[in-house]
């Protein structure tokens, strides 16, 4: 097992394997036996470009080939961070054929935080596309290779060749030198991670999470059945493909399980996807609430025929139901069904025969009869049916432990390996939820979760920041965003701009800035005497709500 990784413990396992859930077979395999299935049926759809299962098949095999001439191999690590392309699929799977773990970094991620996934798991490759607007990605990761050598390859999307990178779009063009079988050789123990999802939050530290071959194709499987895909099944991937939700939960890898097509869209804009969604003829979607509300009050909505559409998923964060109920309304013929899921594993979806009423009330029910809740108070008793505990979890794909942060992980599982999710929650009616709220430290921003203590450090090392709490403030559209309270140094006079414009040259990522700022002279402090993010929250909400 690679260092750092917290397997799951044997006698678990064998029940997994047991019941079913566990297939034994490296992702990779098993996506290339989707592929065989389903030859000629079409897998990828973007830009009006049709990719068959078995073209897809042949361009993964392609590149598997190439990264074994290049050097990489079974454990390797690599940091993926493509937009919404087909060749993210191309790399991510030709990566998986050969067993090299691929680290799932979102696009808006800067230096600091890719610098940080680099050196925390060892990374010798990183593939990217070549810029996003002004910045360059390439600049960046040979900034980074500067720092860190061990970055041996930078592979870049396109054909064009920059000084000491690898083309994607080369090497798809070009018969690699090893033959086919060298794929057939490799040994890939799928008890290995296969991916490292990120947790959005609640540490200074990058959370790394391991999912393991075995347990990340099980979860597209499962969530797959219960969102009703089938090989009719198109579903619009706007949302980035890196997430856990749009790639596996079900996302376009549950597409592949069933035959079915994925149509990919570079952004969740509206005027991005709602040509596409009649042009394609789009049956799910998978967004969050912030790109639905937008979505359902756009001008041009009414415009197109979105009659196709069945399913209509939101996770990541909270969805109104009040925006559920305006969803059904105007998507003739589509049923909401919320996700609650976690790149830590467990993922719940409505059942959609569930009565309105219910089903835009609770996350759930559980589709894995191995997923194993309860709902605990603060000594870790189980609170009584309707009573409101911290909901914990462990189950045949929810992770056992962040990668290397034995510290981390003495706090955040019990002792028998149950995963303490920082939720809120209340038993509804059996398998079923209500949502209550967090005990996590993190601020929710459209389903983007910003780690209040990172900001938090990265703001103190200001000059005219004695103190910094974040707290999240409550925004109708992005649910929630972050407000910086700030007690400052003698005679210093922060302001939001150049704070963020600090923050900036740090290299963070552009999601994480705060918002809004308030200046206070000391912080309201909880019975222990911590910072009472509590109050603060309560503060900045009351604010906002009479105006100021
Ligand atoms: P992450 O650990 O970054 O993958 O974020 C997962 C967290 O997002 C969960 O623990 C919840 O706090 C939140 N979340 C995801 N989906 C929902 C949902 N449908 N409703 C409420 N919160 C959600
Ligand atoms: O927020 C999430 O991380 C999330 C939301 C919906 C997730 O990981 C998932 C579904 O699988």
């Amino acid at each position: 097992m690679i260092d750092g990784f917290t397997p799951f413990p044997a006698d678990l396992a064998q029940r997994y394997r047991d019941s079913g859930y566990w297939l034994d077979q490296p992702l990779g395999d098993y996506f290339r036996d989707c592929c065989a299935r389903y030859r000629d049926r079409t897998a990828i759809i973007a830009d009006e470009e049709h990719v068959s299962y078995g073209e897809l098949n042949d361009r993964v095999e392609r590149l598997a080939r190439h990264f074994i001439r290049i050097g990489f191999k079974p454990l390797d690590r690599v940091i993926l961070q493509l937009p919404n392309t087909p060749e993210f699929l191309y790399v991510y799977l030709g990566f998986q054929r050969i067993g090299v773990i691929t680290l799932l970094a979102l696009p808006p991620h800067r230096r600091h935080e890719i610098g940080h996934y680099v050196d925390f798991v060892g990374a010798v490759g990183y593939a990217a596309g070549d810029r996003a607007g002004d910045f360059s990605f390439v600049d960046m990761a040979r900034d980074i290779q500067t720092d860190s050598p061990g970055l041996r390859h930078l592979l870049i999307l396109g054909d064009e060749v920059h000084d000491g990178c690898i083309s994607i779009g080369g090497l798809l063009a070009t018969e690699p030198e090893p033959p086919k079988e060298v794929l057939d050789v490799l040994e890939i123990d799928p008890d290995e991670p296969a991916v490292f999802q990120l947790s959005g939050g609640t540490t200074g530290v990058p959370k790394i999470i391991p999912r393991t071959h075995n347990d990340y194709v099980l979860n597209s499987i499962g969530c797959s059945g219960s969102n009703h895909m089938n090989a009719d099944t198109r579903l619009l991937v706007c949302l980035p493909i890196a997430h856990n939700f749009p790639l596996a939960s079900p996302g376009i890898q549950g597409v592949f399980v069933h035959g079915g097509a994925g149509v990919i869209t570079r952004t969740a804009r509206p005027e991005d996807i709602l040509p596409v969604i009649e042009r394609e003829r789009i049956t799910h979607l998978e967004l969050v609430p912030a790109a639905l509300i937008r979505l359902l009050h756009d001008d041009d909505f009414d415009r197109y025929d979105l009659s196709s559409v069945r399913i209509v998923n939101t996770g990541g964060q909270r969805l109104q139901p009040e925006t559920a109920a305006l969803a059904e309304q105007k998507f003739p013929n589509g049923k909401v069904q919320e996700v609650f899921g976690m790149a830590e594993g467990l993922v719940m979806l409505n059942d959609i025969n569930d009565p309105p009423a219910t089903r835009f009330e609770v996350a759930g029910p559980v589709w894995c009869r191995d997923d194993e809740i309860r709902l605990v108070d603060d000594e870790g008793r189980d609170v009584m049916p309707g009573e409101v505990g911290e909901m914990i979890c462990r189950g045949p794909y929810t992770l056992r432990g962040y990668l290397n942060l034995p510290d981390h992980n003495a706090r955040s599982f019990t002792a028998d390996g149950f995963f303490m999710t920082g939720d809120l929650m209340r038993q509804h009616s059996p398998g079923r939820y209500v949502v209550e709220g967090r005990k996590k430290d993190l601020i929710n921003r459209g389903g983007e979760k910003i780690s209040a203590e990172e900001v938090e450090n990265l703001m103190l090392a200001h000059e005219s920041v004695r103190n910094v709490a974040c707290v999240p403030m409550p925004d109708p559209i992005l649910g929630e965003r972050t407000c910086a309270y700030v007690i400052p140094a003698p005679g210093a006079s922060p302001t939001l701009e150049n704070l963020c414009k600090f923050l900036l040259d740090q290299g963070i990522a552009k999601f994480k800035l705060p918002e809004r700022l308030e200046l206070v002279d000391v912080f309201p402090l909880s019975p222990f005497g911590k910072v009472s993010k509590k109050d603060l929250t309560e503060l900045i909400a009351a604010k906002l709500k009479q105006g100021e």
